[in-house]
């Protein structure tokens, strides 16, 4: 595949293809572990696919064949969170991981190795996750000082159930592809030669399908489990639609002609 640079940064390459947009964590060297720069910069991708209408779906990776991503950079873990060059503790990937499930496109993760600790909440918070046979998951927080008992642990149960989930975070052991395909968590393993061919045909076919709807099923299926929150971003996609109609559009046009409404005139469906 011919993929396209959109933007040149230092921890990430941001690269476009027909309709996708491809977002590889580039620091092999670290098993593609994530320092705040890091995730600023896939933050800062994330927010262009959300405004390019030429964006259609988002593919997440690691670049390499070893790992997805090892999670937070150990080397810069200091009191409080990930210090980065400003010195200033964070666990920003908290964001990040919003910013995914909020995206009004589907979000894909191309997990081509270790999906590890913070690697593996990525996966799990991308709607979909497409595996090479190589690929390896799993929690390690409990054995290296850390927890997310955020989406992480939540969200995850929702795909694996309760006592699997658990099981993940208390042991901290690794899973093969096959097994987490088995436990919910993985939608396809493929062989590692297979692995972008087959993201690109799963891209391609989602492309095919209404964006509109993608996008009411995706914020509907979150919305169950993320509360008022969640309702919150369902409703203003019902907005959206509700400003498409003309009912919508009398309120807005007798306010601007200082008229009364008439409502009357449109259709009440049953
Ligand atoms: O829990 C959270 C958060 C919770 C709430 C809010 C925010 C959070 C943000 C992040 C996290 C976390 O991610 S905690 C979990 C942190 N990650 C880990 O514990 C994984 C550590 N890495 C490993 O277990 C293994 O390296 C591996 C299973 C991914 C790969 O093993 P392998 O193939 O045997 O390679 P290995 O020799 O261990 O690693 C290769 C190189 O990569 C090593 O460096 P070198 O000796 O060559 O200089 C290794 O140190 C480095 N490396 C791997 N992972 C990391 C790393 N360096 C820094 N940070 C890493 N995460």
């Amino acid at each position: 595949f011919e993929w396209q640079t959109i933007k040149e940064y230092e921890d990430i390459r941001f690269e476009f293809l027909e309709g996708i947009a491809k977002i590889t964590i580039n620091r092999p060297e670290v098993r593609n572990a994530f320092r705040p720069q890091t995730v600023n910069e896939m933050s800062e991708a994330m927010d262009y696919c959300r405004e390019d209408p030429d964006v259609y779906v988002v593919v997440l990776t690691g670049e390499g064949d070893k790992a997805f991503c090892s999670g937070g950079d150990q080397n810069v873990k200091g009191i409080g969170g990930y210090v980065g060059k400003d010195g200033v503790p964070r666990l920003n990937v908290l964001d990040l991981q919003k910013k995914i499930r909020s995206l009004p496109k589907p979000v894909v993760a191309m997990v081509n190795g270790f999906a590890i600790g913070g690697g593996h909440v990525l996966h799990v918070v991308c709607d979909l996750t497409i595996a090479s046979e190589n690929a390896i998951f799993g929690q390690t927080g409990p054995k290296v000082g850390s927890f997310d008992a955020g989406f992480g642990s939540s969200y995850l149960a929702r795909h694996v159930g309760q006592k699997k989930a658990r099981e993940i975070w208390f042991l901290c052991q690794q899973y093969s592809a096959k097994e987490a395909e088995d436990m919910g968590m993985v939608n396809k393993v493929v062989p590692l030669d297979q692995l972008e061919e087959t993201t690109v045909e799963w891209c391609r076919i989602m492309m095919q399908r209404s964006p509109m709807a993608l996008r009411m099923i995706k914020m509907g299926l979150n919305a169950e489990l993320d509360g008022q929150a969640g309702i919150q971003e369902l409703a203003g996609n019902a907005t959206l639609l509700y400003y498409f109609t003309e009912e919508a559009q009398e309120g807005k046009n007798a306010f601007l002609e200082k008229r009364a409404p008439d409502f009357k005139k449109f259709p009440k469906f049953p």
